[in-house]
């Protein structure tokens, strides 16, 4: 694999050509091909074990809790009770572990393609994967556009935690999943779904916030920051199916307290609000794709 070289991995990839961030690898962990992808694991002298799929970096012990915390928190602290949530993919833990610290979450199903990564982190990444214990989750293995398909009109909140728009997830990022979502929802349902960066793929940005303007009344963009994913930003698309929802402002505002009590240690409700506040370029460029946006 030309991507681990005399020590090091390097995150080579068609999504941000010309560039790639290095780590260096202690010892690699496994590595195989399950039906779906390359898996692989390794132990980083500085950012702990890492998951990489087909090439790309998708956590790291260090950094993890940005990205798992914001996919999550942001959208269940945007609805006034997610009791009932679906989350598609997220075979690595991450997102269950938040998903079932939410004092309102009675049931999380999962919906994740490749069982190869959920055993993987079960063995690599504890402390990710810890998740899996609650009694909140029921699992599937299998295809998550199938299972929405037989289940309208069920979930408060789905969280769609992908790889990128190449290979397995690629659907994930185009129209009629995001009908199949809207489907799925129960009346003043929410969406959450990796967003990919600003400074990478404002286009597909662009045209996933044109698309879900026909879709949803409320249509939103956030980021958080995560050293270890190319361009060191990651954002989400946010959709309600109330135009009350504003998610700039959460329902649930969490005390100090609270933030110690649940672990958390990117979000807060401040961060939250400022997750929505984006640099003068990516303003510009989702307002011109919104000002067009509502016969697509
Ligand atoms: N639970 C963590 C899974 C991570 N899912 C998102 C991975 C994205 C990796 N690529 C980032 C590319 C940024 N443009």
């Amino acid at each position: 694999m030309d991507a681990l070289k005399k020590g090091w991995f390097s995150e080579l990839g068609t999504l941000w050509p010309g560039e790639a961030a290095s780590l260096e690898v202690e010892e690699v962990l496994f590595h195989e091909r399950s039906k779906f992808q390359d898996v692989l694991v390794f132990k980083s002298k500085t950012y702990g074990n890492v998951l990489v799929l087909d090439g790309v970096i998708q956590c790291t012990e260090r950094d993890e809790f940005s990205y798992q915390e914001m996919i999550t928190f942001l959208p269940l602290n945007s609805h006034p009770c997610p009791k009932k949530v679906l989350v598609i993919g997220g075979g690595d833990g991450g997102v269950i572990r938040e998903v079932v610290k939410h004092p309102d979450v009675e049931s999380v199903t999962q919906c994740e393609i490749d069982g190869c990564v959920v055993e993987v982190s079960k063995k690599y990444l504890p402390n990710m994967s810890k998740g899996y214990d609650s009694p909140k989750l029921t699992q599937h293995i299998g295809d998550g556009f199938a299972y929405m398909k037989e289940n309208k009109n069920a979930f408060d909140v789905i969280i769609t935690d992908s790889s990128d728009p190449v290979g397995p997830a690629e659907m994930l990022f185009e129209k009629e999943y995001f009908e199949l979502m809207r489907s799925a929802l129960k009346p003043g349902g929410i969406i959450c779904t990796q967003g990919e960066s600003l400074w990478l793929h404002l286009d597909l940005i662009k045209s996933m916030q044109k698309f879900c303007r026909t879709l949803y009344p409320v249509v939103e963009y956030a980021f958080t920051t995560i050293p270890t994913y190319p361009s060191g930003q990651i954002g989400f698309t946010l959709c309600s199916t109330s135009s009350d929802t504003d998610f700039r402002d959460p329902v649930h505002k969490l005390s100090d307290e609270q933030i110690k009590e649940l672990g958390l240690k990117y979000y807060n409700s401040d961060v939250h609000k400022a997750a929505f506040v984006l640099p003068q370029f990516a303003k510009e460029a989702l307002q011109e794709s919104s000002s067009n946006g509502a016969t697509e």
